[in-house]
Order: structure tokens, then C-alpha cells, then sequence
């Protein structure tokens, strides 16, 4: 029935890279990913850590890989103009380079070609938003945080700005942020994998539970959060990391950041 016992066909997700490459291969490492595996990442594979376009790079060279769009590849798409032309002039340019660590992504992004930039821009805004998969009849929905009905395995280019917004952005876990949302995943049936908001910061804040270190899993109800907090990067003083999630059979993998060689 679940092909992992075999060691073929498991389905795995992952949230939150934030350019930690070297934590990321750790990863695939640990879950000894095979050709004959699938790999979800549910978006922020770049930004604040140096290697996110080489992050999405080996997620794009990879048929059994794929990216969920989340907020940070949501700024970069309505940065940097879509031909790959130099500079920023887009409408998040701001808030992505100066406010959410763009700029080590824009500065790993100057120094490939203009074919690749279009080819990366080009893929980026092909990806879904939200993804509805079935493993062995339960019904997942990846988002990288929240859910509005009718955009399932929508692609990025196929919605409008203000809906991706909400759903790479909108939160039930940002207290008092003007991206809080309302907890509406209770009122439908799919299992919700996202990432967005590091679990230590749900444990702490919405739990009331002082301990950084958890490293594990968020869940309340159907709604899953995986985000390890990459975002804090190497040395940050806690137990932050990537959590790779077995779909098949909710089996956790947590991989604490390692350092860059770079
Ligand atoms: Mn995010």
C-alpha cells in the first residue's frame, strides 16, 4: 500500500529553504530521495540565505521536484522585470529587497546569465499556488500559507495579484499583523501542508509555550505547518532548520541548518 516499506514512490514536502542549499541537499539526503520519489517544496526557497537560485535551480532540473509559490518568489516575480533585463522597478521591489532579505538573492541572481533569468522568471510564474494531491485517498493541499476556494492548482499566471497576495501572505499565526487571517481550514476536508510562519515562532506565540527549540511539526486540526525556520539561518542560537514531511505516512525529518561553504 505505501510504497516507502519498499523503499519506492514516497511523497515528501519541504517549506521555507530560505537559501540554506547545503541544509536542503542534507535533506534528500536524510530521506535518501530516489528518482522514484516526489518532492513538494511549498515555497520561500530563496531569500536571506545565500543560495536560493541555485535552490531553485536543482528544484527546476528535477522532474520529480516541484515549488509551491510562496511570498518571497511572489516579491521577486513583481520585482525584476520578466525579460531579465537588469535592475528593479516592480511593485514589490521595496518590501522584497530592503524589508524580506531579497537583496542576497538579487545579488546571487546578478551573476547568471539573461537566458537564465528568463528561464527561472519564466518557470517561477508557471508554478501553482495552491496544490491538491491525493496519496492513498487523502486529499493534501499545499499552500505556502493560506487557502482560498476555486484557486486549486492554479498556476501563478493564471491568477490575479491581489489573490496570490492573500494566499502566499495571509496568516492565522500573525497576531495583530495586517496579513492575520481568519483559521477557515477547519471548514474543509483537505489536510493543509504549509509553511510561512517558523513553527518555534507558532510554539512561542500562539501555543504560549516558551521553548525555541522544538524543531517539529506544528498541527492544529487539519492545518500542518512545516516551516523550520531556515529564515534564522546558521547559528542562530536555537534549533531552527528544514522539516522534510513524509505525505505517505506523516513521518517527520527534521534537518538542522548547516553552515555554507561559501
Ligand atoms: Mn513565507
Amino acid at each position: 500500500m505505501m510504497g516507502w516499506i519498499d523503499g519506492i514512490m514516497s511523497v515528501y514536502a519541504v517549506s521555507d529553504l530560505h537559501g540554506q542549499y547545503n541544509t536542503f541537499i542534507k535533506g534528500l539526503e536524510k530521506i535518501g530521495f530516489s528518482d522514484a520519489d516526489t518532492l513538494y517544496v511549498i515555497g520561500d526557497a530563496i531569500d536571506r540565505g545565500p543560495d536560493g537560485i541555485k535552490i531553485l535551480r536543482y528544484i527546476r532540473e528535477h522532474d520529480n521536484m516541484d515549488l509551491i509559490l510562496g511570498n518571497h518568489e511572489f516579491m521577486m516575480l513583481n520585482s525584476v522585470p520578466a525579460d531579465g533585463g537588469p535592475g528593479f522597478d516592480g511593485v514589490d521591489a521595496d518590501i522584497w529587497l530592503f524589508f524580506n532579505g531579497g537583496i542576497t538573492t538579487y545579488e546571487e541572481y546578478g551573476n547568471i546569465s539573461v537566458e537564465q533569468k528568463k528561464t527561472i522568471l519564466g518557470w517561477l510564474a508557471t508554478r501553482q499556488v495552491i496544490k491538491i494531491i491525493d496519496i492513498n485517498g487523502t486529499e493534501f493541499c499545499l499552500t505556502h500559507s493560506f487557502y482560498i476556494p476555486g484557486c486549486e492548482n492554479k498556476r501563478y499566471d493564471e491568477l490575479t495579484y491581489d489573490t496570490v497576495s492573500h494566499i502566499v501572505w495571509d496568516s492565522i499565526y500573525r497576531t495583530g499583523d495586517d496579513t492575520h487571517a481568519e483559521d477557515i481550514y477547519g471548514n474543509y476536508d483537505h489536510i493543509f501542508v504549509t509553511g510561512h510562519v517558523p513553527v518555534q515562532r507558532i510554539y512561542m506565540s500562539y501555543e504560549g509555550d516558551d521553548d525555541y527549540n522544538r524543531l517539529e511539526m506544528h498541527r492544529h486540526g487539519n492545518l500542518l505547518c512545516i516551516d523550520g525556520g531556515c529564515a534564522l539561518g546558521y547559528n542562530s542560537g536555537i534549533n531552527n532548520g528544514a522539516i522534510f514531511l513524509r505525505l505517505d505516512d506523516l513521518k517527520e525529518f527534521p534537518v538542522p541548518v548547516v553552515a555554507q561553504q561559501s
